[in-house]
């Protein structure tokens, strides 16, 4: 509960105009609750309304997306882009195809990117995007015609100094490919108006490595800064096989750490000796597999049915790289009743509430999301840097301005934690840090 009566007041409204929109809902309180010191301290804010201003999107778009399967047989998704805020740089932010996607989903991480990228010190804005499209199942030409017809609306609220989206859940090199493609066609203009796009056309190397390492760069500064200690030796377990949970597990796994376990939405699998990697890459990347095929693969691995239950295997590090709301309380305790020592969000919002509330009272080094997982959209960040400048960058290059980039996102966190009486706390120090600099650029932008 927040005792400052703006943030209470805008948050009531909120609650009112967006009903039922519950992980939006619930990104907004978060920011809110750790807003409240800071809030106090500048009155200027409400004077000028600006948290009125940002819990509303400056522009919101859904079409029908219309698009023929093998068969011949007609299928109707919604789309959707959410550009939430250009205070800072033009709308950047992922692009997500699942079935589980709406309004509320979108709207959720559209804002939490707001706050995220300004954390990344580049210029970028917040967006985020999608449809409840299911790609699994569906072959490359139907992945082609979704995108393409995708494209055909969106491309026209986009653009390179306008609003530049990137993959999330469901879109990975494939899907930018086919959108990056569809976006030429029509604009008859060869721009960076995508990242992660392929490195024949304007890829950056690193990029695709860059949420996962971008995490493990973010939690041994953590384990290092806070507790004197690293991921050299620990056990940890990553959830997902995506593209943030495999990047993950591999700088893990040069960091000396032992990951015993990897999921997907049906199960997960367990590896006391250590994730194999090569086998996932093969699965996950190249035959678009479930995750129980590893059980098959590795003698002495072995499978679960059930995705929530990876957290209950014991381990010091606990990395959730899936989705929304993977790790609730009930998880929370089971792991510290294990002895987890360190929680980093590769996901967006994977952990409820409860969850971070019970890993804070606890003791447990506590990397947030719109901190830990930034790597990304930096990457993306260089990304638009090279083609802006026609210019390619060795992986090293980029490897290197990845890690320094999450080294100081971490030192501004603990720092706006410390300015606010709340040293370690790095869910009030990323959202104080974040916040602070789209304030200040809204109050000299003047009203929009
Ligand atoms: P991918 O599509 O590559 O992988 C997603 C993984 O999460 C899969 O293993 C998938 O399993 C699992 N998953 C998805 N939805 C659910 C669900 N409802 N329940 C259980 N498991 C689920 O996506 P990414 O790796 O790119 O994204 C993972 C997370 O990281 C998301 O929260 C995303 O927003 C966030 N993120 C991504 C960034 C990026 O650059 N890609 C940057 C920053 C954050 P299955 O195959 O069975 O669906
Ligand atoms: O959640 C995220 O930060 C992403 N999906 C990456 C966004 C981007 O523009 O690279």
């Amino acid at each position: 509960m927040m005792t400052n009566a703006y943030l209470n007041a805008v948050y009531q409204d909120t609650v009112r105009r967006n009903q039922g929109e519950n992980e939006f809902l619930q990104a907004v309180l978060e920011v809110f609750t750790s807003l409240e010191p800071y809030v106090e301290r500048h009155p200027e804010l409400a004077a000028h309304g600006i948290m009125e201003r940002l819990v509303e999107p400056e522009r919101m778009v859904t079409f029908r997306v219309t698009w023929e399967d093998d068969g011949g047989r007609v299928h109707v998704n919604r789309g959707y882009r959410v550009q939430f805020s250009s205070a800072i740089g033009p709308y950047k932010g992922g692009l997500r195809f699942h079935p589980s996607v709406n309004a509320s989903i979108i709207k959720f991480l559209g804002f939490e990117q707001i706050f995220k990228n300004s954390l990344t010190s580049l210029a970028l804005g917040g967006a985020k995007g999608g449809a409840d499209f299911d790609p699994k199942g569906r072959s490359d030409g139907e992945v082609m015609r979704f995108c393409q017809a995708f494209m055909t609306e969106l491309h026209r609220h986009i653009g390179a100094n306008c609003d530049v989206p990137a993959g999330d859940i469901g879109v990975g090199s494939r899907e930018i490919g086919y959108l990056f493609g569809q976006y030429k066609r029509l604009c008859n203009n060869f721009t960076g108006v995508l990242t992660g796009k392929g490195l024949q056309f304007g890829g950056s190397l690193t990029r695709k490595e860059a949420t996962g390492y971008g995490l493990l760069y973010f939690v041994e500064e953590m384990l290092r800064s806070l507790a004197h200690e690293t991921v050299f030796g620990k056990t940890i377990v990553v959830s997902g096989s995506g593209n943030v949970a495999i990047y993950a597990v591999e700088k893990a796994t040069h960091l000396g750490g032992r990951v015993i376990a990897m999921s997907d939405s049906g199960g997960y699998i367990v590896d006391e000796g250590g994730i194999r990697l090569d086998v996932v890459k093969a699965i996950k990347e190249e035959e678009r597999g479930r995750i129980s095929e590893y059980a098959r693969r590795v003698p002495g691995s072995r499978y679960v049915e059930g995705c929530g239950g990876i957290w209950s295997l014991p381990c010091q590090v606990a990395l959730p790289c899936a989705t929304q709301n993977e790790l609730d309380l009930a998880a929370a305790r089971t792991l510290v009743e294990n002895g987890v020592m360190a929680v980093g969000e590769g996901a967006n919002m994977p952990c409820t509430a409860q969850a971070v509330a019970w890993f804070q009272e606890h003791g447990v080094l506590f990397a947030p999301a719109k901190a830990a997982n930034a790597g990304g959209v930096a990457a993306s960040g260089l990304e638009m840097s090279q083609n802006a400048m026609r210019a390619t960058w060795s992986f090293e290059q980029v490897n290197e301005k990845l890690r320094d980039i999450m080294i100081n996102i971490f030192r501004v966190s603990q720092e706006a934690a410390e300015a606010c009486g709340r040293p370690g706390d790095l869910v009030t120090g990323a959202n104080v840090a974040g916040f602070q600099k789209v304030a200040d650029a809204m109050l000299s932008e003047g009203l929009y």
